[in-house]
């Protein structure tokens, strides 16, 4: 690979409110904090990284689009669009970018309708329940799967 792998993070809806409220549920860990640390994990793996939130569903998807030209794989945490958005797995999947799907929160252990996800069955893996680290693991292995040389 010649120049710099882009790794682009997209968070969805709700996910600016992480750390203001449900602590008991999401943690004290802000968005702002959550982005620090993928940006010093990016520069140690020598990937770019783009780190992205946004409420609306339309602007999610319009991002996944860009990245077919822009990136070289994502990593996504849907929020509640996890189980609710054709769409977005549909874009995803057309955007033939390798996809990782992170969860703050262990989906499997709480209410039945977070149970299922359909973004699950287009992502190359899935991390749930390990906190704003999951995020870190998943940016370790999409460099890896971008860039099989990254040691
Ligand atoms: O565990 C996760 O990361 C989730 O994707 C978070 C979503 C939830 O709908 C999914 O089922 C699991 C919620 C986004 C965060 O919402 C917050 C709301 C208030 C305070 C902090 C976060």
């Amino acid at each position: 690979m010649d120049s710099k792998p882009v790794l682009l993070v997209l968070n969805g809806p709700n996910l600016n409110m992480l750390g203001v409220r449900q602590p008991e549920v999401y943690g004290r860990t802000s968005l702002a904090d959550v982005e620090a640390d993928c940006r010093a994990l990016a520069e140690d793996l020598g990937c770019t990284l783009e780190f992205r939130q946004s409420n609306h569903e339309g602007q999610l998807i319009d991002w996944i689009q860009e990245a077919r030209q822009t990136a070289d794989g994502i990593v996504i945490n849907p929020g509640g669009l996890t189980h609710s958005s054709v769409a977005l797995r549909d874009a995803l999947l057309a955007s033939d970018l390798p996809v990782i799907e992170v969860h703050i929160s262990n989906i499997h252990a709480r209410e039945e309708f977070r149970h299922h996800s359909y973004v699950s069955g287009i992502a190359k893996g899935v991390i749930a329940g390990l906190g704003p680290q999951g995020y870190l693991f998943a940016l370790e292995a999409l460099a890896r799967i971008v860039d099989p040389e990254i040691e």
